[in-house]
């Protein structure tokens, strides 16, 4: 039984996001979408808002399930859960130099390799900062965003 973890804080969770970790179920048979607390940043949502978006949004993926992290390492949360691997979506060059120093220190803590999925081109561009920036000026993110995301980051949402 081969188990990922899909870490991220998913605030709110976007339809760059629901592809990887779409395509992440394809690879493995159990994929963990960790939705993080860290309590030095400033979410636009809370956490239950945050895993109820989650969940809703990827209820149709057979083997993804949805859990808190909350404020610990990932690494642990892959040992306590059993994962071999993490898997993040790379949008760019800047991602993967983000990303890099964080996969060798996770596999350093925890024997936990990162997989790195290429995003999709059409939301190489997307990010939860910059859809609710947009969205809250008023701009069109129905193409970013599921539902139930897109009706609570309308600026009367
Ligand atoms: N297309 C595809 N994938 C995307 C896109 C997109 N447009 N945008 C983001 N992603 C992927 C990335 O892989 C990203 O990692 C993941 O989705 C989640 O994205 P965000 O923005 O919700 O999450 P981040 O970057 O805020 O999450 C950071 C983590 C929570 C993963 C990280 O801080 C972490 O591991 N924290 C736990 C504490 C820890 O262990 N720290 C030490 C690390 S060595």
């Amino acid at each position: 039984m081969s188990r990922a973890v899909c870490p991220g804080s998913f605030d709110p969770i976007h339809n760059g996001h629901i592809e990887v970790i779409s395509r992440a179920s394809r690879l493995f048979d159990e994929v963990i979408v960790a939705v993080s607390t860290n309590y030095a940043k400033k979410y636009r949502f809370g956490i239950d808002e945050r895993l109820a978006f989650c969940s809703e949004s990827l209820a149709h993926l057979p083997g993804v399930t949805v859990r808190p992290m909350g404020a610990g390492l990932v690494a642990e949360f892959c040992r306590e859960h059993g994962a071999a691997a993490l898997v993040k979506g790379l949008r760019s060059g800047l991602d993967f130099d983000y990303e890099l120093p964080m996969a060798t220190m996770n596999r350093h803590l925890a024997d936990v390799e990162t997989v790195f999925l290429p995003t999709g081109t059409e939301f190489a561009h997307v990010s939860s900062t910059l859809l609710k920036e947009v969205a809250g000026l008023g701009g069109d993110i129905g193409a970013f965003v599921p539902d139930a995301v897109l009706a609570r980051l309308r600026p009367e949402g």
